[in-house]
Parts: C-alpha cells; sequence; structure tokens
C-alpha cells in the first residue's frame, strides 16, 4: 500500500501542501517529546524554536554539533521513517536526500513568530526543490501559533522578494515582502500530535507568536531530491537567517535511490556526526 493516497499527492501538487493520513505511534510522539524537552534543557543558550540540526549529536565542545546544538539520534531515526520517506519519494521522486531537521518549539506565553516566508529563500539547493515534514509533537493549533500556509502559492516556482527585519521576536528574519501574496488566504494547519504536514519549498508559510499558554512543538523534517545538489559553498556560514547555520558542514543521508548528478557529497560531516 502507498503511504500516501492518489488524493493526497494530487493536493499537495495543486495547494502546495498535505495534511496525510498518516500518523506517528502515540508511544513514538511521547519518546520525541521526552528527547526534545531533553534537548531543550541541554541547549540553554538556545530559543527551543531554532534548534537547527536536532537530529545530529555532537561531539565537539560540550558534545554540541557543528552548528553549536546538541542533537539526538532519536530525530535521525524519525526522519528515516520508512513511511515518511515513501510518502515523500511521492512527491519529490524515488531519490531522497536528506539534508536538515529541525525544531521549532513555541513556548507558551513567548513562542515566537514565524515570519511569512518561502523556505527557497534560505537554501543552497540547486534546482531548488525540497519537500518538508512537520511532524506535530505537541497539539497545533491556531491558538498557540500552528504553522499557516498560503494555498496555491507555490505555483509559479518563484522565489518572492523578502526584506530583512532586525526583530528579536522572530524566528527568521527575513520576510516577505507586502503586496506579493493576500494573507486573507492563509489556512491553519491544525493537527493533533503525531499528525504532519507535508510542504513545497516555493510554499509561503509561516506562524503567528504562541501567546497561548500551550507549548507548540514540532519538527521539521526535510528532504530534497536526487535530482538536486546541496551546493555547500553558495551559502556562508553564519547568522543571515537569524540564527547560525552552516551548510558546508552539512551531513546528507541517502534514504533512498540515487544521488542522479553525482555531485552530492555524503561524506562530509558524518564522523562527527555519528561520533557519539
Ligand atoms: O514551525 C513553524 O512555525 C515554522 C516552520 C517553518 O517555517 C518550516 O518548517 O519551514
Amino acid at each position: 500500500m502507498s503511504a500516501l493516497t492518489a488524493d493526497e499527492v494530487e493536493a499537495y501538487r495543486t495547494e502546495g501542501y498535505v495534511v496525510p493520513r498518516l500518523r506517528l505511534p502515540a508511544a513514538l510522539v511521547d519518546q520525541l517529546r521526552s528527547t526534545m524537552e531533553r534537548l531543550i534543557a541541554e541547549n540553554p543558550g538556545i530559543r527551543p524554536e531554532r534548534l537547527v540540526s536536532a537530529h545530529i549529536d555532537g561531539q565537539g565542545s560540550g558534545g554540541k554539533n557543528a552548528e553549536g546544538v546538541r542533537g539526538s539520534a532519536a530525530f535521525l531515526d524519525l526522519a528515516r521513517d520508512r513511511t515518511i520517506v515513501d510518502a515523500v519519494a511521492q512527491l519529490i521522486g524515488e531519490d531522497v536526500i536528506l539534508w536538515g531537521c529541525q525544531i521549532f518549539c513555541k513556548p507558551g506565553g513567548d513562542g515566537m513568530e514565524v515570519p511569512w516566508h518561502q523556505d527557497g529563500h534560505y537554501w543552497p539547493i540547486r534546482p531548488l526543490a525540497t519537500c518538508t515534514a512537520w511532524v506535530a509533537l505537541d497539539p497545533s493549533t491556531r491558538a498557540n501559533g500552528c504553522l499557516r500556509v498560503i494555498p496555491g502559492s507555490h505555483r509559479p516556482s518563484r522565489l518572492y522578494d523578502h526584506m530583512k527585519e532586525d526583530r528579536t521576536d522572530l524566528v527568521l528574519n527575513q520576510r516577505l515582502l507586502d503586496g506579493q501574496f493576500d494573507p486573507a488566504m492563509a489556512v491553519d494547519l491544525e493537527l493533533e500530535p503525531g499528525q504532519m504536514s507535508l510542504h513545497d519549498v516555493y510554499m509561503i508559510h509561516g506562524s503567528a507568536p504562541n501567546r497561548s499558554p500551550q507549548r507548540r512543538a514540532g519538527v521539521a523534517i526535510r528532504y530534497m531530491p536526487g535530482t538536486s545538489v546541496f551546493e555547500r559553498g553558495l551559502m556562508k556560514p553564519g547568522a543571515q537567517s537569524g540564527y547560525t547555520v552552516d551548510f558546508s558542514t552539512r551531513p546528507l543521508w541517502l534514504l533512498k535511490g540515487r544521488d542522479r548528478t553525482g555531485r552530492n557529497d555524503f561524506s562530509v560531516g558524518h564522523a562527527r556526526a555519528a561520533a557519539e
């Protein structure tokens, strides 16, 4: 049986996102939630919305990964989940490369806003392509700042203009310029723990601050097709997106099929990633 139904694949193509019927078992979600809580405690200087490369254990100073975060292989196991990978393969093709994973946990009361943006603006992948699986670990609702999308905004396969904002209450610091889309068209992706949404790299999306008392946590797993190249040199390591990322050291994992380009490097970053 396919991971996604034909209707789900069609919805993704037309709307740029889908909330499939797939659901992780409750026991796994409980375990991932506990791991996330441990990581939040072990990364005291980092906002829980910015736990980048949460799937990578580290061996550097303080057990941190190359991007300065203490991660856990439990999230790598999640990213390798056969059903999720099969679902992604139905959307981006049979060659699937894992290149990123970030916890976006908005604490109750002061959870940060994610401004309207397109992911492709931030990433060194050419041709630009990625499917993100955003897996809910807590209930994710309009009240606590669930992911919001503009249906169909991926269709022109075009990156719109972004402006840089220096506000300290934003997870990312580049916002789509006003007038390029209609925020009134936004759809709230309300999810229960264990549910997920899948979205395209060109999809316009964001999320409101969390002023409610309920925490909102999810993990975004990034997959690109084996027909694209992760161009390590295209974006310099640094905090251009609002927090430190370093694409030069990111490990890639070929999870399914082949690297059709022959240009992706699957050794960079792995010694460190595997060392703990
Ligand atoms: O978790 C959120 O609110 C934002 C996530 C996001 O922007 C993404 O996964 O690309």
